[in-house]
């Protein structure tokens, strides 16, 4: 592979696609000379990325030549989660190889067997050769455990499928033409930049901008409108909208007759969230509500973007598949830039399978991510069957980023368990490895993209050569297979022949997305119309081919069939005796110089700053905290500490501490995931991050 890997790597300007977990999927021009990248910029030529990355990813290369970059393979001499020189010492690829190995064969040989080898990723690139082929291959050879990776999107997804049948919304090139901008739940600024410009557009048009957010984050600022909701109170909004529609005759009598099953169903259960109700379980107005509502249906085309927000509550995939009823109510599919987008992802057709080889798996059980804690510090995992005994981790920070942190820090931190970091950094996860890999960046290998922003397929070529003596994840996989013996062909592919199989599928969307084409000009779209309308003339990928406000297969599932509102598990209106002891509901969205716990360590992106927590004036009095005091935030799950920042753009009830800090990298070692739970979401096995009662007191 690495022939071919350094016969094309040149000066010059690289065409390259940034991995990072975020809608926009950019395509990026990186300068090299004389081997060393000096420049990355957003490609002017693509219709999404316009020219221009966002605050993190201009850092790229600050972080690619961090003095901290590993570069070498190194193994642990010190104890389990300390930190600083002498905790490990380097050693050789073939040592290390070897070593781990020997390990994994041995759990592998043991009664326990393979299973009790756990492989453990995300998106840490979104990357499908580096995250999402021959990992998988190599795990489904050796029989571990499976992971369900759910931390970030499973209930919206679920959600979307029973629905409307596939992670598809509208076209972002669309946005332009409508004519009312919905921010539901999503901080577009921060996390979703690259969808900004179009709904500027559709303002200079016209359409204002309305935020449903418990806090005013700087999108908030930027439209309209703030409605300042109740945390985990969506599905009772959009249901309160529903009532007023039918009640008001505003719904799109043709649509629902046409693309639709179950409005008469839906139109009964809307009966029973009259404004008056809805007000008292939002904490919005009635009349904001109803109002909305009128706007929301005489709009011809609204575009309403839900992102991740009001999913992180258990009542997550109700939420999102009620709002995205909404749409088919008032027919605004049929228009350019209208309807609801959690996703575009369901349009890449690529062909997973060959990529990931499910059939190379003996049949395993199956661990939900979410709870790592529960599965490293319980004998059977938590699911049945022996203790995860190997732990191999890759494109994730779990003991930053996995809710119960005390927990999974707990199981991370036991002298039986084997784990294996693949990293670029020595992050919190790292300092509990026994073996420590080093991993090349985007600027180092091949990859593969897709989006969920938009409808762009994109390639990355490797700009310079591994730093030090990095690897990709997919040759540290090849060469781990090789090891440990495995010998099946299957772990043989070189990264551009994974590509190729990526683009292989056959599907029509695919037509024209040829290797060919993405060398020559580094991404395509996909072989939709332009702008594309998913569900213009109905089309849904449901089973009944319908929008399905009634949903058959929810009902043999044993859920309820039409969209209603699920309660947060921990609010003050669900859960009072505990509310009484922690009053306050915790958001931990990202804060805007980070991306998840990546970026963290690069110093122009943390320059001065510090873990904070902003808090309504009016909770910060009784407490007696003042802005910039130092405070406490806990629960029963556990503490961290934060500078507060006593201001008005929030919910009262509601604090907001931007993440997610490396715990190494505060003062007190701890972040926002030390008070958070592993409970699942109502749908799709998803994490609860903001369902989160806590109390905050000055230190
Ligand atoms: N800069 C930056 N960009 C990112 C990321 C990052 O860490 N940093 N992360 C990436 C990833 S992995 C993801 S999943 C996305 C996430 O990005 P978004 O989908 O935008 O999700 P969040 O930031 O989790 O939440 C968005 C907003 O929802 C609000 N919110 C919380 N609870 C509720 C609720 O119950 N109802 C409503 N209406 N709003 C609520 C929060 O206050 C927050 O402002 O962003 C991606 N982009
Ligand atoms: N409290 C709280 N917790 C949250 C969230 C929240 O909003 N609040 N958000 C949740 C969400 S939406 C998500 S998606 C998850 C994200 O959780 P993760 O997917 O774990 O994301 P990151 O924290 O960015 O960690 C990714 C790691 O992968 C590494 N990496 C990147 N590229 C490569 C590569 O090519 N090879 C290897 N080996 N490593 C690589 C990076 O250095 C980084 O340390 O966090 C979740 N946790
Ligand atoms: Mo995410």
């Amino acid at each position: 592979m690495s022939a071919t890997l350094t016969e094309l790597i040149s000066d010059g300007v690289v065409r390259g696609a940034c991995p990072h977990d975020c809608p926009d999927t950019c395509a990026t021009l990186v300068t090299v000379a004389d081997g060393r990248a000096t420049r990355i910029a957003g490609d002017a030529d693509h219709p999404v990325t316009q020219g221009f990355l966002c605050a993190k990813v201009n850092r790229y290369l600050e972080r690619t030549y961090h003095r901290d970059r590993l570069t070498r393979p190194l193994r642990r001499v010190g104890p389990k989660g300390a930190t600083g020189p002498g905790q490990f010492e380097p050693v050789s690829w073939d040592e290390a190889l070897r070593e781990i190995a020997a390990r994994l064969d041995a759990v592998r040989r043991s009664p326990a067997g393979p299973q009790a080898i756990l492989p453990y990723s995300y998106a840490g690139t979104m990357g499908l050769v580096q995250a999402g082929s021959m990992d998988r291959r190599f795990f489904h050879l050796l029989g571990a455990s499976k992971l369900d990776r759910t931390i970030c999107s499973s209930a919206g997804e679920f959600a979307l499928k029973m629905t409307i049948g596939a992670g598809l919304g509208p076209d972002p090139e669309g946005v332009p033409e409508c004519d009312l901008v919905i921010l539901w739940g999503t901080n577009t600024l921060t996390s979703n930049p690259h969808l900004w410009p179009f709904i500027l557009r559709a303002r200079e048009r016209g359409a204002p901008l309305i935020c449903i957010d418990p806090i005013r984050t700087r999108t908030a600022e930027q439209c309209d409108e703030w409605l300042p909701i109740q945390p985990g109170t969506d599905a009772a909004l959009a249901l309160g909208m529903m009532h007023v529609i039918f009640a008001e005759g505003l719904e799109d009598g043709d649509y629902l007759a046409q693309h639709t099953v179950g409005a008469d169903a839906l139109r009964r259960r809307a009966c029973e969230y009259p404004p008056a109700r809805v007000a008292a379980i939002t904490g919005l107005d009635a009349e904001v509500i109803a109002d909305l509502a009128r706007r929301y249906a005489r709009a011809r085309s609204a575009f309403v973007r839900i992102n991740y927000g009001l999913q992180r509550h258990y009542g997550g995939g109700m939420a999102v598949r009620t709002i995205t009823c909404l749409a088919a109510l008032t027919g605004h599919w049929r228009h350019p830039g209208g309807g609801v987008q959690l996703s575009t992802s369901g349009a890449f057709a690529y062909d997973y399978p060959t990529l990931r080889r499910p059939d190379l798996s003996p049949p395993v059980r199956t661990i939900n991510m979410i709870r790592l804690g529960e599965a490293l510090t319980t004998p059977d995992a938590g699911v049945g069957g022996p203790p995860v005994q190997a732990l191999i981790v890759y494109n994730s920070n779990p003991a930053a980023v996995a809710p119960d942190r005390n927990r999974v820090l707990r199981g991370l931190a036991r002298e039986d368990l084997f784990t294996v970091v693949l990293e670029h950094f020595q992050t919190d996860t790292a300092d509990y490895a026994d073996y420590v890999l080093p991993a090349t960046t985007q600027l180092e290998h091949w990859d593969i993209h897709f989006a969920y922003g938009h409808y762009y397929a994109t390639l990355n070529r490797p700009a310079i050569a591994p730093l030090g003596e990095c690897k990709p994840n997919s040759e540290i996989f090849r060469l781990l297979g090789r090891a440990l013996g495995l010998d099946d062909p299957a772990l043989a592919d070189d990264d551009l022949t994974l590509i190729r199989q990526a683009l292989g599928s056959g599907d029509p969307r695919l037509a024209g997305v040829t290797f060919e084409r993405l060398m020559r000009d580094g991404w395509a779209r996909l072989a939709l119309p332009r702008p594309y309308l998913p569900f213009r003339d109905g089309e849904f990928a449901t089973p009944s081919g319908k929008c399905e406000l009634y949903s058959e297969r929810l009902a043999s599932l044993g859920y309820d069939p039409v969209p209603t509102y699920t309660p947060p598990r921990e609010s003050p209106a669900t859960a009072p005796a505990l509310a009484a002891r922690y009053p306050l509901t915790l958001i931990s969205s990202p804060r805007h110089q980070f991306l998840n716990s990546t970026f963290v360590n690069v110093e122009s992106l943390r320059r001065n700053a510090e873990p904070e927590c902003r808090v309504h004036p009016a909770d910060a009095a009784p407490r007696g905290i003042t802005d910039g005091a130092p405070v406490t935030i806990r629960n029963d799950r556990g503490a961290f500490r934060a500078t507060a920042r006593v201001h008005d753009g929030v919910r009262p009830g509601v604090v907001w501490a931007p993440s997610i800090w490396w715990g190494k990298l505060t003062g007190d070692r701890q972040n926002a995931n030390a008070t958070t739970a592993e409970w699942e979401t109502d749908m799709g096995r998803g994490p609860v991050f903001y369902d989160n009662l806590v109390e905050v007191t000055p230190v």
